[in-house]
């Protein structure tokens, strides 16, 4: 992994700028920053309609200094399909020119991903489409004003589940995944370098590759702004939050979360939820069924693990 200080020695440079109109602590603003470090300046980004698509261009506290298109709520992976393609008829036409050197991405909540722009993404991912989809899940529609997302977990209060969600959180990553595209990852805001790293080969691979971030949300998750890493950080040591790359089809858990396959070595779920005012109507057996489905994702990777092991040997 990339030591902290060669990730900042090799990127002093700022791309996503202080000051701008993010709250205190948010979760998405950390994120974008670190990605931007690792993709660097010759980078073009999508936004549909989201906090960031407020937050980007908002004047006089524009925050990007890198190009990036707004883009209707269901079209982030689409828009960036004709922009990647409209770069590479741009370096068929001025060859030597740098154009076929333009990362493209799309940056998008988890409203804009795992609900209305899933068919886009879906379509882009299908067709190998030459971008990097990045979802940070904040894990509700904030911009609007908390309401609940598929992406929303289980027993969480938003304003459109005032007694806690029914559903369990959607598997965005996993589904991505089965769309057999090069470059699946997981990351946290609490793990800037295994951030920064992910997108580093995601920047290295071609096609459509494909990153979803835990970015918590002070307001929405109802906690305080300056424990935003510290939050991050538990989703991952409760084993709530998975860190992983599917690379070609090889599933590989990152370092954080290799310990955690042995469930002895993973820190109470209540340790994390008990920070956030979302889960304060949390009952006993939502307690219970959300540890359940933890321990269900982690039998899942073991299998596929095994199988993996099994196959290549
Ligand atoms: C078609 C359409 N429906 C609704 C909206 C209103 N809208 C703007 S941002 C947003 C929430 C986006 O949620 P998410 O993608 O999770 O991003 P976040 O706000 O959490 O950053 C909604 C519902 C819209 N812009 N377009
Ligand atoms: S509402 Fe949440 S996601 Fe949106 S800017 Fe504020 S902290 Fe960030
Ligand atoms: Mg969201």
């Amino acid at each position: 992994m990339v030591k902290l200080k060669e990730a900042l020695g090799s990127c002093k440079e700022e791309y996503f700028l202080p000051g701008n109109s993010c709250c205190a602590g948010c979760g998405l603003e950390v994120a974008l920053r670190w990605a931007m470090k690792a993709l660097g300046s010759n980078t073009a980004l999508v936004t549909p309609a989201s906090c960031l698509n407020v937050v980007v261009g908002l004047w006089p506290k524009t925050a990007s200094t890198f190009p990036f298109m707004n883009m209707a709520f269901a079209a982030g992976a689409a828009a960036a399909t004709g922009m990647s393609a409209a770069f590479k008829a741009k370096a068929y036409r001025f060859p030597g020119k740098g154009w076929d050197e333009i990362t493209t991405i799309t940056f998008a909540g988890d409203g804009g991903t795992a609900d209305i722009g899933l068919q886009g993404l879906s379509g882009a991912a299908e067709r190998n489409s030459d971008q990097i989809y990045v979802c940070y899940d904040n894990e509700a529609y904030m911009n609007t004003g908390i309401q609940r997302s598929s992406s929303t977990p289980h027993g969480a209060v938003t304003t459109t589940t005032t007694l806690g969600k029914e559903r369990f959180k959607k598997n965005l990553p996993a589904i991505l995944a089965a769309h057999d595209i090069p470059y699946v990852a997981t990351c946290s805001i609490s793990e800037p370098l295994d951030l920064y790293d992910k997108f580093k080969k995601a920047k290295s691979i071609k096609g459509c590759r494909y990153i979803h971030i835990l970015a918590p949300c002070p307001p929405g998750w109802g906690y305080q702004s300056e424990d935003s890493i510290e939050v991050a950080r538990l989703a991952v040591k409760t084993g709530s939050w998975i860190l992983y790359e599917v690379e070609n089809g090889i599933l590989k858990l990152s370092k954080k979360s290799k310990l955690l396959l042995d469930a002895k070595k993973r820190t109470p779920l209540v340790d994390y939820l008990s920070k956030q005012k979302r889960f304060s109507k949390l009952s006993e057996k939502d307690l219970i069924e959300l540890q359940k489905r933890i321990d269900q994702n982690w039998d899942q990777i073991n299998i596929d693990l095994n199988c993996q092991d099994n196959y290549t040997k």
